[in-house]
């Protein structure tokens, strides 16, 4: 397997600017150095393009940057259909969360085209399940979930999702701050999902590997999506929304090492990264060593590769 980078600097889905750095700042700590130094062969696409949309109405009159919306997720879903090799794992480079919206139906297409389905393992300390209609900040960051397992309340503002992911196929870990609207929703679809509180008192271990029990036995495909704010602000204070109380470094990594073991991890997004609040590059250089974990990075060497 090889390994292709994706920038997509998406930075309109809130109202705090510097999402569009995220790509540049990862690669700046050094992200395709440390990959290639698992032994990966390992190819910078470079940054994603899309044009600015003009802004479309909602009667919701919060929603901004619905039309970018449309286009980032048009783009996604072109380069997703065009510039992927099947034995490639890419890992795409955010960008605000909004970049998922586009990324999870297009794999989810390939995927069924292979008879497999998609599994999402969603790494967030928001559940970002709010519909156009509910979102009271109308930043859009808060409704890619619901976007992705086919909401109709998208529909004539967003292309319809290529295909839809199963609520039942995803799993949220890290969640600590749930608005109203969402929680009464995700009660009602089938998504796992494990607060901060179950993470206290269970680990993050047990739950991970029920989940990729699962996924195993589906022969499916699994997307990460790791947004920066899952991760405790005092190890990760670069991302706008941060929430305290959020996963600890070596939870962070036990996750990414159990997901490795694994060898079922076929894409990876992170999303959210704002340099312009990192401290000395803390944050990029963290997510580097994730990443690196997740692709197969240990202390004692007596693993092999598998992914
Ligand atoms: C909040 C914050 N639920 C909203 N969401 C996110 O604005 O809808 N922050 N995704 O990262
Ligand atoms: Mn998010
Ligand atoms: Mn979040
Ligand atoms: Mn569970």
């Amino acid at each position: 397997k090889s390994i292709l980078l994706v920038g997509v600097p998406a930075d309109t889905g809130s109202r705090k600017r510097g999402c569009l750095m995220g790509p540049d700042a990862l690669r700046t700590a050094g992200m395709v150095e440390r990959l290639s130094r698992l032994g990966y062969p390992v190819t910078d696409y470079g940054n994603l393009s899309w044009d600015a949309a003009p802004d479309v109405a909602h009667s919701n009159n919060s929603v901004h940057h619905l039309g970018d919306y449309a286009a980032l997720i048009s783009a996604l879903d072109q380069f997703c259909n065009t510039e992927l090799d099947t034995d490639q794992v890419p890992v795409f480079m955010g960008g605000d969360h909004c970049i998922a919206a586009g990324i999870l139906p297009a794999l989810a297409g390939r995927g069924a085209a292979e008879g497999q389905e998609q599994f999402v393992l969603w790494l967030d300390a928001h559940t970002d399940f709010q519909t156009l209609e509910s979102t009271d900040t109308g930043n859009l960051h808060g409704t890619p979930v619901t976007y992705v397992i086919g909401d109709p309340g998208f529909d004539g503002y967003v292309p319809a999702p290529a295909m839809a992911i199963r609520p039942e196929n995803i799993c949220m870990m890290g969640i600590r701050s749930v608005d109203p609207a969402e929680q009464a929703r995700i009660a009602v679809t089938g998504i796992d999902v494990h607060d901060m509180r179950a993470i206290d008192e269970f680990g993050v271990a047990p739950p991970l590997r029920r989940f990729i029990d699962r996924v195993h036995r589906a022969n499916g495909r699994l997307h990460v999506s790791l947004d920066v704010d899952f991760l405790c602000p005092e190890i990760a204070p670069a991302v706008g929304t941060t929430v305290p109380g959020g996963v600890s470094f070596r939870e962070a990594h036990l996750i990414m090492e159990i997901l490795y073991d694994s060898g079922l991890v076929t894409s990876v997004d992170i999303a959210e990264l704002n340099p312009f609040l990192d401290e000395q590059g803390k944050t990029s250089k963290l997510i580097v060593e994730l990443v690196a974990s997740l692709f197969g990075q240990r202390v004692l060497d007596t693993h092999r590769r598998s992914i």
